[in-house]
Formats: C-alpha cells, structure tokens, sequence
C-alpha cells in the first residue's frame, strides 16, 4: 500500500510535469503555424489537470433532497465534523487536481456568509455563524496544491427576485464576492438547469425565464474575466470549457477539442440552451477552441444520501470513466458529495484511493516513450526493453499547433518474423488520446502512424505503459 507521503509526491511531480504550462510540452526546432482554433493559456493550464472533483453541498445533503425548494431551513446545516482538509486529502489520493464546490445550488443556500441574502451559513447555528466553507476549502486546496473553482447556480429557487433584472445583479455580486475574497479561481461553473417553480421569497410559484437573454451572460462574463482573468470560464457553451452533454461522464469517440454550439431548434446556442447530442462528439475543425469537461457523480445523486452509500462507484468504473473522458482528450470532473458530518464517507475513500493507486501505478512509469527527436519524425518509432509488454498507449498533439490529427494507428514490430502488426487504431487526439488494449502487447518496437491529417501532425507524445 502506498503511503500518503508516497501519494503527495506523484502528485506534486505528476502536477508539475503537467501544471507547468507550456513548458510540459516539448519544445520543436522548427515550429509550424498554428492550424485552425487554439487553446489560449487558460485552456492550457487547463487541459493539463486533467482529472478534478466536484463538490455537492448544501442543506439538500441534510433533507435528503437533489433539488432543494428554497424554503428550508439554514439551520438545518449542520455538518458538525466538517474538515476541509480531510475532504482535499481525499480528493488528492484520487489525484484529483482541481476541485469545484457548489458555493450555492438551486435552494439559494450559500456555502460562505454572502452579504447579498440571510440565507446563508451565518444563519445557521453551526460554528455559531461563523462557519465558511468557502473560506476552509479554498484554504485548504491551497495548501495541498490544488486548484480552487466555484459552482454558483443562476437558478436560485429561495430568492424573490428571481425573474426579475434586480436578481442578475444581485448574481453578479454573490459571483463578485467568490471571485474576490477566496484567492485564485481556476474555474468557474455556470449550471444550464434554469427556473421552474420554487420558494421565490414565499411566493411559492412557478417562474420561466428566457435562456437566451434572461441572464445576458456576456456581461457576467466579462466580469469573471475582470475578476480572475486566469478562470476558464464552464457552460453547455463555454465560452472556455463545454459540457460534454451528459452527466454520465463519457465523452464521445472521437471527442474533438473544436465546437460550434447550435441550440436546441438549430438557432444560435446560448446557456441552458443547447443541442446536446452533439456536445459528446464537439465539431472537427471547429471554429472554436471549446473542450468537454464530463461531469459524473461517484453516487448515483449529486448529494450524499445514507441509501446511496452502497452504490459508491466501484474503482473498476471510476478507471473505466478515466479512459471514457480523460482517455478521449476531455477533463474529468468527478463529483464526490460531503455526507452531513462534513467529510467524504468512508466506502468513497476507498473507491477514490484505489482509483488513484491505479492511475499513479499505471501512468508514473512509461515501458517505453519517444524522445522530442523521435516525435519529429513522420513516423514516431521506439524501441521496446527486451521482454517487455504494454497494454496501454498514450498520445498527444501539441495543440498550441492546433487539433490537427484525423486518424491514427499503432503497430508492433515481432522480433524475429520483422513484421509490423496494427494493435490500436483511433481518430481524434488532441489534449491527448489513451487507449487501453484488451490484453497486454510485446514486441521490440512500436510505432504510431498518423493516417488521417488536416495538416502535418505536431505530435508532443507517444508512450505506452503497463497497466497496474
Ligand atoms: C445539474 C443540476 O441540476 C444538478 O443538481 C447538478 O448540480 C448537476 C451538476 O447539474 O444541472
């Protein structure tokens, strides 16, 4: 078993081979024009973190509820135990690298004492109002290197002004006071689901609004950009990071990084409205840069409930989800629910640590990988150590060139017969493209040939590895 020192130190160097940006990719002699729609240095540094969690927390996790009216009461907040630590180790035994928190869900409740409503922590008698769990998680993700992003729902069923211009403002200054007072923010979540009835300040009706203009999004947005310009910035649409149109965590085979949103009736898409087949897939050779992040929970509810606890994922879905999202260029934002004492439930510790056991074993050490000189090449070639066998392979494109690759393959060369066998065959890479094999593969080298190209391939690795 791995020791938690052992753990933090692959994470520090996984993160800072892949954190660090620009200079994780291999720098190219002779660098060609970039083809069509790039990332820019947000998107990259997000790309890069590859696998985050989600945390769903408010007063639903203690009226077993997923969506909250927004007449409960805030005193029934009460997680006595709560250690924002404790929830960050978990998260980072799962390698997680980022981890987003629903600073307030669809009841109104907010997670920190916002000055725009009663309805938050400081109502409730927890830590005698004085409890912010913004505050403690930001804190705590900074400690262990992780980065800190917000979840602020536009639908908000507990606020009487929803409906009305007097709410987006008062939105603007809850998501001000997230993007001002707890530090950096990697990213920042804006949920499609939008209105239907609710508390609405006791109201109790039903209230539609107008996706497209309702929330003019482009001025909230601007003001994420003023705020925390190094946030990506999450919707069905982006503007940075795109749902990948389910919430079962898979993205679509191929999965391009490149998107043109339509909505629902084929019209412009905006927030909440959205053709949603099409987001798995994204659009080949898009206009714009616009990766999937696949949202999923560990529990089959977003929340922690008692009944769900023995259908935690399994580690054998949790790596099966890893190759479905991160494995086909998009990130994995898995979603892990504080129960009411305010820690992650034992049967999710174990699931998460033996999830991450398997990727550090699986991915810390390749059997084999191109140098930079091997990668220029049209045909990547490397040999194998003698004897050795692998059973999954890992390829990227230097996407600052832009998402250039349409199809790929992989062969091995037998020692003695001196012939080249295809063993994987994949079209869109991108971020990156890993393919696990049925079973294990031996020979003295392997080689990747890009068949399909729009523009000559840039590609920025080749490895493979042997699964844990
Ligand atoms: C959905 C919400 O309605 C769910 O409650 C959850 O927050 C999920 C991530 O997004 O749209």
């Amino acid at each position: 078993m791995k020791t938690k020192r052992a753990i933090d130190e692959f994470s520090r160097r996984a993160f800072l081979r892949t954190v660090a940006g620009a200079a994780a990719l291999p720098a190219f002699a002779a660098q060609p024009a970039a083809y069509g729609a790039v990332p820019s240095a947000r998107q990259l540094a997000w790309h890069q973190l590859e696998t985050t969690a989600f945390l769903h927390f408010t007063v639903n996790t203690f009226t077993d509820k997923e969506w909250g009216y927004g007449d409960e009461d805030p005193n029934l907040f009460q997680p006595a135990r709560f250690d924002a630590d404790a929830i960050i180790d978990a998260l980072v035994s799962a390698n997680m690298h980022g981890v987003i928190l629903t600073c307030k869900h669809h009841d109104g409740f907010c997670l920190w004492p916002t000055k725009t409503t009663e309805r938050s922590v400081k109502s409730s008698s927890w830590r005698n109002g004085q409890g912010d769990v913004v505050r403690d998680l930001s804190a705590a993700a900074r400690r262990r290197n992780v980065k800190f992003g917000v979840y602020l729902s536009p639908w908000d069923r507990n606020n009487a002004a929803y409906g009305s211009p007097a709410y987006v403002d008062i939105y603007r200054r809850q998501l001000t006071e997230l993007l001002t007072e707890y530090g950096p923010i990697f990213e920042v979540w804006h949920d499609g689901a939008n209105g239907g009835d609710g508390f609405y300040g006791g109201a109790r009706e039903k209230r539609t609004i107008d996706k497209k203009t309702y929330y003019d999004w482009p001025t909230t947005w601007d003001l994420v950009r003023k705020l925390q310009p190094d946030a990506v910035i999450f919707s069905d649409v982006g503007p940075d990071v795109r749902w990948v149109g389910n919430e079962r965590g898979i993205a679509g085979d191929p999965c391009w990084a490149t998107y043109d949103p339509v909505g629902e009736n084929g019209g412009p898409a905006s927030p909440g409205d959205v053709r949603a087949k099409d987001s798995p897939t994204g659009t080949k050779h898009g206009t714009k840069w616009l990766p999937a992040e696949c949202d999923v929970s560990i529990r089959p509810g977003w929340f922690w409930h008692a009944q769900e606890t023995a259908r935690v994922k399994t580690p054998k879905q949790l790596i099966d989800l890893y190759y479905q999202s991160v494995g086909r260029g998009a990130n994995f934002l898995l979603n892990v629910p504080p129960n009411r004492d305010g820690l992650i439930d034992a049967a999710d510790q174990v699931s998460l640590k033996a999830y991450g056991d398997y990727v550090r074993n699986t991915f810390g050490k390749a059997v084999a990988q191109a140098s930079a000189k091997q990668l220029a090449k049209a045909e990547v070639v490397v040999d194998l150590p003698r004897g050795a066998e692998f059973g999954v392979i890992r390829v990227r494109e230097d996407i600052r060139r832009g998402q250039r690759v349409e199809a790929f393959a992989v062969e091995t060369l037998s020692g003695g017969a001196g012939e080249w066998k295809q063993v994987a065959s994949g079209t869109s890479v991108g971020p990156r493209r890993i393919i696990r094999l049925e079973k294990p593969v031996g020979g003295a080298k392997v080689r990747l040939k890009v068949t399909q190209t729009a523009a000559p391939a840039v590609v920025a690795e080749f490895a493979v590895f042997r699964e844990a």
